[in-house]
């Protein structure tokens, strides 16, 4: 079962509702079906945090939560016209019923219904920004709601994605178990590619078969596009072309996860797609799984969610000395920020509904500290660009490590631990 139990949902708006300030109403708006080209669409996901306090899974439908914890729905009507060439849908009556909602309309009727509903009320939450085509309605609708009557206060607009976002960076034991899935599935189907994987492949093979995999696994969607980079393609962070030849002795960079119940997994591995590590390449891979070790190391419950960024950064900047990469103190390296050279990009980020969880790293100012249930991704990595100061032999390295970690009362859980990470473990699978 991928659905979460409807009460779930409930539970969240009445929490939220116990967030909201005195007479106010949430408004928050599905996704959209996006045109592919003519006639066709991309695949519909809906918006993860219309989901998160709904469950429902349609397009074209608008929640509104008012600050005493009612909810109604607006959706669109039943049509068995339209059911005969588009699949079920619920319709308003049977949305409010199932997903329990206190009223359902016709989606078709906001404009005329939502300005008297929202008439006389202080605030108007709305996450502002996401939505430009829904930004522009909710503006729409608060000017006819203030101009039905004279003598009232004005609504006033806010922005409601602090609130939503802090509920959403603990996650429940039922989102847990759906995470856990989706990285139970990306973590095999990776395992399973890197003992497949051969000198010959190109990228457009692997990425066939690791989304394969996926559906294989269990999982529909990938939660991302695909980064299969062989050579020094794994230096272009956002490689998704997918698309060369891999050359006997050249690593590969695969960074790919998988969508479970809507929740994200997001995992990356290099290896040599001869089975076998050179010197260097050895050598570097081993600087970047220390930086990977430390920084899990410095998830811990109290301690700010920055500080496995400071610790990558101090691990890598002293590996990357080690090796003669990097020249002067390690002070004057973090100080100067020389690292940036080789590690661009940050550590990790939140995962959950989406592969980079909304959620805030920081509040008023304050970085956010680790609670348990918290989903970090931890991914530090090292890029030798061909315009690098370097030795030659070490032009065309990228590698990164990511896994999927889990803010413990202990500590941490490593959430994907069933693909090798360790040299000599990748080297044994692959050549077995
Ligand atoms: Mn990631």
């Amino acid at each position: 079962m991928t659905d979460l139990n409807i009460n779930i949902f409930e539970a969240r708006r009445a929490k939220v509702a116990s967030n909201m300030e005195e007479n106010s109403i949430l408004l928050l708006s599905s996704s959209h079906i996006v045109s592919r080209n003519n006639d066709t669409t991309f695949p519909f996901r809906q918006d993860s945090n219309f989901y998160y306090l709904t469950g429902f899974k349609e397009p074209n439908s608008v929640l509104m939560l008012k600050s005493d914890g009612s909810s109604t729905i607006f959706c669109r009507q039943k049509n068995p016209d339209l059911e005969k060439w588009d699949g079920f849908m619920w319709g308003f009556d049977e949305a409010t019923k199932h997903f329990k909602f206190n009223k359902g309309h016709d989606i078709s009727d906001i404009d005329k219904l939502l300005p008297a509903m929202i008439k006389g009320t202080s605030v108007l939450y709305s996450l502002v920004g996401k939505d430009k085509s829904f930004d522009a309605k909710v503006v729409n609708w608060v000017n006819s709601a203030n101009s039905m009557e004279r003598h009232q206060t004005n609504i006033d607009l806010k922005n409601f994605s602090n609130i939503l976002g802090f509920m959403r960076l603990i996650k429940e034991p039922e989102e847990i178990s759906l995470i856990r899935k989706s990285c139970e599935i990306a973590a095999i189907s990776h395992k399973e590619v890197m003992r497949k994987a051969k000198v010959g492949m190109t990228e457009f093979d692997l990425e066939t078969m690791y989304l394969n995999e996926f559906k294989f696994n269990g999982s529909r969607e990938p939660s991302y596009t695909p980064i299969i980079a062989g050579g020094s393609r794994a230096c272009i962070l956002h490689y998704v072309d997918n698309n060369q030849a891999i050359n006997d002795g050249d690593l590969v960079l695969v960074d790919a996860g998988c969508e479970f119940g809507l929740y994200a997994s997001d995992i990356t591995r290099t290896y040599p797609i001869n089975g076998k590590f050179s010197g260097e390449q050895k050598a570097v891979y081993e600087v970047v799984l220390e930086a990977h070790n430390a920084a899990c190391d410095a998830i811990k419950v109290g301690k700010s969610c920055i500080d496995p960024q400071r610790t990558s950064e101090k691990s890598l900047s002293q590996g990357l000395k080690d090796l003669g990469l990097l020249n002067g103190s390690l002070d004057e390296i973090l100080d100067k920020e020389l690292y940036k050279e080789f590690y661009y990009h940050k550590i990790g980020h939140w995962l959950g509904l989406d592969v980079h969880d909304d959620c805030p790293y920081s509040i008023n100012g304050e970085d956010i500290k680790f609670k348990e249930n918290m989903i970090m991704t931890i991914e530090p990595g090292i890029y030798i660009n061909e315009t690098a100061p370097v030795d030659d032999k070490w032009k065309g390295i990228g590698i990164r490590i990511e896994n999927d970690i889990l803010a413990t009362k202990e500590g941490f859980e490593n959430l994907t631990p069933q693909v090798p990470v360790e040299v000599d473990e990748i080297e044994q699978l692959m050549q077995g």
